[in-house]
């Protein structure tokens, strides 16, 4: 047994200088750089209604859970770099086309209502999904989820409690509400990746202990944890196939529209160019505050020399 395995076998931690499966090195790479691209991409959808909150307190609170959005993101391209890749090269493979961000960051946030339903449903869901990667083999991703799913609980939080009080306020805002939980229920569903039996690295990332659930097991846990969330709020989820089943001891759902995941996925949901778009310009627009900071690292460098 190489030393990678038996660490493996012993449920201890893999650390940058260790030897690893080239296999490992690139699923780790990949995964971190989906995620990292995520929580970049993912800051556009809220973003947008930053200048358009309804008062002063929901605009500070919008900012700062955005601001926070771009940390995750800058924790995990720096959890990538442990690992020998580039973030010049991982964001230039995004903005190609070559590496993926979730599904979720390409629905359009149309009213403030999806801004808490993003909190309540997207943050749920990635919550429900990272807790387990706080245990994943590998070192820097496994620390750099403890934190960031602190802050994520927080966001969760937030947008319940925006969702607590629309709901508490005249039919419009209620509708408003329902309207928001109708279009990103299912889109939420769709986090959690394709069914397991057609999850191609799904099997290999288990064994070598990145993913501790599956990808059906984690959106059961989602569905069982979100039912009694929305009875509280008093919204209705939009699955007519939704009901508890005691033998299993969980909640029945229908099944999501799995070609609609695989087209968001490949580049055509409703707002995959307009993302990559933004991001590009972003890049783009950045790119002298880069090269000022690389240019001031160098001179400091001289004149410690
Ligand atoms: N969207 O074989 P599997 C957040 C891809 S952060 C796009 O099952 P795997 C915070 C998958 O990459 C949300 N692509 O893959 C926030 C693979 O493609 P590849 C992001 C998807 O890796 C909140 C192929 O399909 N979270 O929300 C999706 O074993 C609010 C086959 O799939 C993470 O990244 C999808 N939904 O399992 C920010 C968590 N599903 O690379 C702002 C970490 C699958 O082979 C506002 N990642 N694909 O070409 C994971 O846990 C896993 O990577 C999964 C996919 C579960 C996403």
């Amino acid at each position: 047994m190489s030393d990678f395995e038996d660490t493996i076998a012993r449920d201890q931690r893999i650390e940058p200088g260790d030897a690893m499966p080239d296999g490992y090195r690139s699923t780790m790479i990949r995964q971190i750089a989906q995620h990292a691209h995520s929580e970049i991409i993912g800051m556009q959808p809220e973003g947008e209604w930053i200048t358009r909150a309804p008062s002063l307190r929901r605009k500070a609170i919008l900012l700062a859970k955005v601001q926070d959005e771009a940390g995750h993101g800058l924790y995990l391209y720096s959890a990538a770099e442990t690992l020998g890749a580039d973030r010049g090269d991982l964001t230039r493979r995004l903005i190609e086309g070559r590496q993926k961000y979730s599904s979720i960051f390409n629905y359009p946030t149309l009213t403030f209502a999806d801004v808490g339903v993003i909190g309540w449903l997207v943050d749920g869901a990635a919550i429900c999904n990272q807790v387990p990667l706080c245990r994943s083999s590998y070192g820097p991703y496994g620390r750099a989820m403890i934190r960031i799913c602190k802050e994520e609980s927080f966001h969760q939080r937030q947008g319940y409690e925006l969702l607590m009080t629309m709901m508490g306020g005249t039919p419009g805002q209620r509708a408003m509400v329902q309207d928001a939980v109708n279009r990103w229920w299912w889109p939420s569903l769709m986090m959690f990746g394709p069914p397991d039996d057609r999850s191609p690295n799904s099997a290999r990332s288990m064994a070598w202990k990145i993913k501790r659930h599956s990808n059906d097991e984690l959106r059961q846990r989602y569905v069982d944890m979100s039912v009694p969330q929305a009875e509280a709020l008093g919204v209705t989820l939009p699955d007519d196939e939704l009901r508890w089943n005691a033998d299993r001891g969980h909640y029945d759902f229908g099944t999501p529209d799995w070609a609609e995941l695989t087209r968001v996925i490949s580049g055509d949901g409703p707002c995959n160019a307009a993302r990559i778009e933004r991001r590009r310009r972003a890049d783009e627009d950045g790119a002298w505050v880069r090269e000022a900071a690389a240019a001031h690292a160098r001179k400091r460098e001289k004149v410690v020399v």
